[in-house]
């Protein structure tokens, strides 16, 4: 990667076929054969974390999984411990996942600084390149559980949490070689980080359409997530008669579209039932018990907490109508986070001087950035996804010349980077 005489960016394409490949490499670490499938504190997490760590070293950082199993590499600055321009993303993916969600982030900024540490380059910062450990919430319900720990939000009943066989975090902690009495390790303080960046797959169809490669997100919407346990009253499918029935089944399907009905129609707002299901259903017997779980989100605030009310006002009605009880459990929720101008303005310098017109747009996908966003300024870099923006399926995909010119634009924003001056 260079830069010519005018100031431009040009690349030659050797970053991004370094990236693909290690991503592909990444994906291989996964709990099932078919698709890739990699959660918090797994085994197959631990591999993938200790492959990110050889990267890192290779690239010349200092790295290690931190007291909650993210890996985080440290590029000194001129001196050693310099406050530091973090970046990063997450290593953990959801099931039958795509290979660029979340891992991009962290792959393509480990062979930035490479290109620096072969050349014996030294900025007047830091460079922490973090792979957070569980951005998805898969395993434990509870999302952003890595980068809350980096911002020192991690709150401590997070570890009685329990997968679905029982393990709570702590004792996946402690089976994954950490110390769960440590989390409190993790944290960041303020004055070390100057800013953070983020580059992530857009997991969207906006810059496809448009045929830009990269954009740059100006905020991050917000989300609400919840599990609801619908209880009602079992029995036999043939004898008794519908009027007499407490299907929670029925009562949770109704529900559900209550969710669709409330969040269409109204633009950025958006309402899904990712799961829904009958525990120890059987075909010739009334459900007694449904489950669903819930996420809602929108880029203003106001507009998802409305929605949420008005769906947790219409769930009530419904169990009362049909003589079901429910519990709801909150899961997940955090505001929306703005995107820094200052930091937008220097990445969209570096997109400029990669001779693309720099594009904004929001996020409504959740990221890391919006834990961080607690501690620091936050910026992120979308790379556009093909196949109309799929994601968070095996379908996902990107291409080596994109993510070779968003190595080079991360880079020159690396090199460009000045601290803010309040
Ligand atoms: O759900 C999200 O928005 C993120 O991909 N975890
Ligand atoms: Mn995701
Ligand atoms: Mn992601």
């Amino acid at each position: 990667m260079t830069e010519t005489e005018s100031g431009t960016i040009a690349t030659d394409g050797r970053l991004g076929a370094e990236i693909m490949d290690r991503l592909h490499q990444l994906a291989g670490h996964s709990e099932s054969a078919e698709g890739l499938t990699r959660v918090y504190l797994s085994v197959e997490e631990k591999a993938a974390g200790e492959l990110l760590i050889g990267w890192m070293k290779e690239a010349g950082m200092s790295a290690d999984f931190d007291a909650v199993g993210n890996v985080v590499g440290r590029y000194e600055g001129m001196t050693p411990g310099l406050p530091a321009v973090v970046t990063g993303s997450h290593y953990d993916a959801v099931r039958n996942a795509g290979s660029y969600d979340g891992m991009l982030g962290v792959v393509l900024p480990i062979s930035c600084v490479k290109i620096m540490h072969e050349a014996g380059e030294r900025l007047p910062h830091a460079i922490e390149v973090i792979g957070f450990a569980d951005e998805e919430g898969v395993r434990f319900q509870s999302t952003l559980l890595g980068s809350r720990a980096i911002a020192g939000t991690l709150a401590p009943e997070t570890l009685n949490k329990k997968d679905s066989d029982g393990m709570t975090m702590a004792e996946a902690l402690t089976a994954f070689g950490l110390d769960p009495a440590r989390i409190a390790d993790a944290a960041h303080r303020p004055e070390d980080v100057l800013a953070y960046v983020e580059v992530h797959i857009e997991q969207g169809p906006v810059l496809e359409q448009e045929g830009l490669p990269v954009g740059i997100v100006t905020s991050i919407a917000g989300a609400n997530r919840f599990v609801v346990r619908v209880r009602g009253q079992a029995g036999h499918a043939g004898t008794v008669p519908m009027m007499l029935r407490r299907d929670a089944a029925t009562a949770a399907s109704e529900m559900v579209l209550e969710i669709e009905k409330r969040c269409q129609g109204i633009d950025g707002l958006v309402g899904t039932a990712g799961q829904l299901f009958v525990p120890d259903g059987a075909t010739n017997v009334i459900p007694g018990a449904a489950e669903f779980t819930i996420d809602i989100r929108a880029g203003e605030d106001r507009e998802r907490e409305a929605a949420v009310g008005d769906v947790m006002k219409s769930i009530d009605a419904i169990a009362d109508r049909r003589g079901v009880t429910v519990e709801v459990e909150t899961s997940h929720e955090e505001r929306s986070a703005n995107c820094a101008a200052w930091l937008m303005n220097m990445l969209r310098e570096s997109v400029a001087r990669a001779g693309i017109v720099p594009r904004d747009l929001m996020s409504g996908a959740g990221h890391d950035a919006m834990a961080i966003a607690d501690i620091a300024d936050i910026s992120m870099l979308f790379v556009r996804c093909g196949n109309g923006g799929i994601s968070h399926h095996s379908d996902e995909t990107m291409t080596a010349e994109d993510a070779d010119i968003s190595a080079a634009i991360l880079l020159d924003f690396f090199r460009r980077f000045r601290p803010k001056t309040n």
